[in-house]
């Protein structure tokens, strides 16, 4: 589980479909912009590295990651798309909140992964503070938001 080595933004271009017959939904949080932008940023570019048609990709933003999971489900109820990403941030406080956030997040997106005929791409960044969230939305670590798309496109294909 540790990414310490791993570079988020690495992979083998050419093991990557084509994906210009494609159709995207992208749920983004509100909550933590500078991080949650640097990831969306990521993952539309690389959707359109791998021929993504910028009509194709459709984003809506919803108020922090925990309606994330009412994002995706909304979205996987239109059968046009191929694969749905969702992308959030939490990050740790003083509090227990960050716990409850990540189970019920992640808990959501697999229910919804076992449960509709969409592939939903699990983009939420757990970290214990800003930097590390930075490490990985296009800082030194590369960025969440690549590994979403390189995901979204191979799970579309399957
Ligand atoms: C309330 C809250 C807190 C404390 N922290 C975060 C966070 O770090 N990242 C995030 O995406 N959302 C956070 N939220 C908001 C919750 O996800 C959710 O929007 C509210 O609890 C309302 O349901």
């Amino acid at each position: 589980m540790a990414t310490a080595l791993h570079n988020l933004s690495d992979y083998d271009f050419d093991q990557v479909p084509d994906a210009s017959n494609m159709c995207f939904g992208i749920v983004v949080a509100e909550w933590n912009p500078e991080i949650t932008g640097a990831l969306l940023d990521g993952a539309v570019k690389t959707l359109k590295k791998h021929g993504a048609l910028p009509e194709n990709i459709h984003v809506k933003t919803v108020p922090g990651s925990f309606e994330l999971i009412y994002g995706a489900q909304q979205m996987c109820k239109n059968d046009g798309f191929d694969a749905v990403i969702v992308l959030g941030s939490v990050i740790r406080g003083e509090t227990p909140h960050f716990d409850y956030i990540c189970e019920g997040v992640t808990f959501g997106i697999a229910k919804l992964n076992a449960s509709q005929n969409i592939p939903v791409v699990y983009g939420l960044l757990t970290t214990n503070d800003l930097q590390q969230a930075k490490d990985r939305s296009g800082g030194k670590l590369g960025n969440k938001g690549d590994e979403c798309a390189v995901v979204a496109i191979k799970m579309a294909k399957f």
